[in-house]
């Protein structure tokens, strides 16, 4: 039976029936955040959620763990809404030295974190850059992510420059057309199909230097350039609803390092029958190590 209003059976203004709960439909969004450390995932997620907070520096990686936050995203002028579903990840080349094997974990932390939380699917992949230092670091990440993820999803993709409020505009146009065009990063900027956007956040220790009246003019004029750029991100966040991939490639960065976990374990257990069956412990101390 379709539906029907009860209009004519209810006095106009009546709100009985409702109480007070409102329930309306909503769209939903996965994005996840990757890039360099110390590049401004985290700050991101937080400004999000309140663009008056300052940052402070701590020059330090400080994301550990992939984490997903959960927000609420109103346009307030046509009141969609929208679940966005955020995957912060760790600073993806934080320590070099171990060489890939560090990245490969990450990827590994990151798989397991979406099936764990049952992110099956992602509207936007992130890849995040601080304007003016997109650098062979961050290429490096990229390219990563990329061979993990593979060409599929270029079309869910975007660049994101952070601390663009430390620039003017003209300069900002000057990196952009610097990324669109250096061969190391050109490819990127090319598989990142949804395009590049700015963000800027403000770092309070960079006004300790002024007097209390310098300072709130300098947050006032950076708090309406930020709103510009926050405004166009999340409009074309909430354009990306529609399009979805699912996450088969990370349930296969998953799937392989269960099967190698089972491996292992079989193995020590054979191992361990063996140490019962001969005495020997000298091949089991190869394991352990
Ligand atoms: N001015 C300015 N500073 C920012 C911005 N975004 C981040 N910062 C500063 O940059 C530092 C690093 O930011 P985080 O958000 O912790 O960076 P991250 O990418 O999460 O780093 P990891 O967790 O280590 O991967 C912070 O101390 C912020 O103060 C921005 O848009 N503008
Ligand atoms: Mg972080």
């Amino acid at each position: 039976m379709e539906p029907s209003k009860l209009n004519d059976y209810i006095e106009p203004g009546c709100t009985a029936g409702y109480g007070k709960y409102n329930v309306g439909p909503a769209k939903s969004c996965n994005m996840l955040l990757v890039g360099r450390s110390q590049t401004g995932k985290s700050t991101l997620v937080k400004t999000l959620l309140d663009p008056q907070l300052g940052t402070t520096k701590t020059g330090f990686s400080d994301t550990r763990e992939p984490e997903l936050y959960t927000l609420l995203l109103t346009n307030k002028e046509t009141h969609e809404i929208c679940h966005l579903n955020i995957i912060d990840t760790p600073g993806l080349k934080e320590v070099r030295e171990d060489g890939d094997s560090r990245t490969d974990s990450e990827l590994l932390k990151l798989a397991t974190k979406c099936v764990q939380e049952n992110i099956t699917t992602l509207n936007v992949v992130c890849f995040v850059s601080r304007a003016g230092e997109t650098h062979l670091q961050d290429t490096e990440v990229f390219e990563e992510v990329k061979k993990c993820l593979g060409d599929k999803y270029a079309r869910i993709s975007m660049m994101l420059l952070t601390h663009c409020d430390d620039y003017k505009d003209s300069r900002l146009d000057q990196f952009e057309d610097t990324i669109k065009s250096h061969p190391k990063s050109k490819k990127y900027y090319d598989y990142c199909q949804l395009g590049l956007y700015r963000y800027g956040a403000i770092d309070l220790t960079k006004l300790e230097p002024y007097d209390q009246e310098t300072a709130s003019m300098i947050v006032m004029s950076k708090l309406k350039r930020n709103e510009v750029m926050r405004e166009k991100f999340l409009s074309k966040i909430l354009s990306c609803t529609d399009t979805v991939l699912k996450v088969e490639e990370l349930q296969g960065v998953y799937d392989t390092a269960q099967i190698e976990r089972d491996r292992v374990i079989a193995e020590a257990m054979q191992l361990s029958h063996y140490i019962q069956d001969t005495g020997s412990s000298k091949k089991v101390s190869c394991v352990i190590q």
